[in-house]
């Protein structure tokens, strides 16, 4: 049983929205109880703190729950941002870039994944639809490179990374011949990081009354 003495984290390894909540927790360094999930075999205590049945959910040491991936990053960020990701002076831009990520490209990106699950238009339909994110993305980085908004990776960038490398990985000798060129380095850099490595460790499902594994460790 967990004795409350960190908060506990329910994840799921390859989804983006908690890759994005593990990789600011591992950033500013705060510990938690990691419980790896199976989508298909939520515990029974996670959906009693948080009935809508998504990952990540997080519980503090006095029962708060927050299971929204943006305000945990928030969450972790507000005890210890050692290198400035909140960028407070371009918050409202972080945010229009994380709104139309979960918002608008992410619907594009579940389509073009999925493509057989809606059969109204092909695949490259849908991956046309994703590369207005791109282009985006791309002329941004052009602009203020190597990352979103600056020469130091921010909130944007760690929340976005995620659902941009899901996307790639759907045909990746496709995203690799394409002329995104800052992109595709945007992309690599983030793969190769020892951030992504340490969010990213293979662990077994989390057992009820077991304990979960100490994260980051
Ligand atoms: N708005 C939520 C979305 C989280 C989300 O949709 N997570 C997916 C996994 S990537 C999930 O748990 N889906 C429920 C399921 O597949 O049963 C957040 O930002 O945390």
């Amino acid at each position: 049983m967990n004795d409350l003495s960190r908060p506990i984290l329910y994840s799921f390894r390859r989804c983006p929205y908690a890759m994005r909540a593990r990789l600011a927790i591992a950033y500013s360094e705060v510990k938690v109880e990691l419980r790896e999930i199976v989508l298909r075999s939520k515990p029974d205590h996670m959906l009693s703190i948080s009935p809508k049945g998504t990952v990540p959910v997080l519980q503090l040491q006095d029962g708060k729950v927050i299971d929204e991936s943006i305000d945990i990053m928030h969450w972790a960020l507000g005890i210890n941002d050692p290198n400035g990701w909140s960028l407070i002076q371009q918050r409202a831009e972080i945010d229009a870039l994380i709104y139309e990520n979960d918002c608008v490209f992410k619907p594009s990106l579940d389509r073009y994944k999925y493509a057989d699950r809606y059969p109204e238009h092909s695949q490259e339909h849908y991956r046309t639809e994703c590369e207005s994110w791109f282009i985006k993305l791309e002329s941004l980085l052009v602009k203020n490179g190597p990352h979103l908004l600056g020469t130091k990776p921010t909130l944007a960038d760690m929340a976005l990374l995620p659902f941009m490398r899901q996307c790639a990985h759907v045909d990746l000798d496709w995203f690799e011949q394409t002329q995104y060129h800052h992109l595709q380095r945007w992309l690599s850099s983030f793969k190769e990081s020892e951030l992504f490595k340490r969010i990213m460790p293979k662990i077994p499902a989390w057992e009820m009354h077991g304990e979960g594994i100490t994260f980051p460790d």
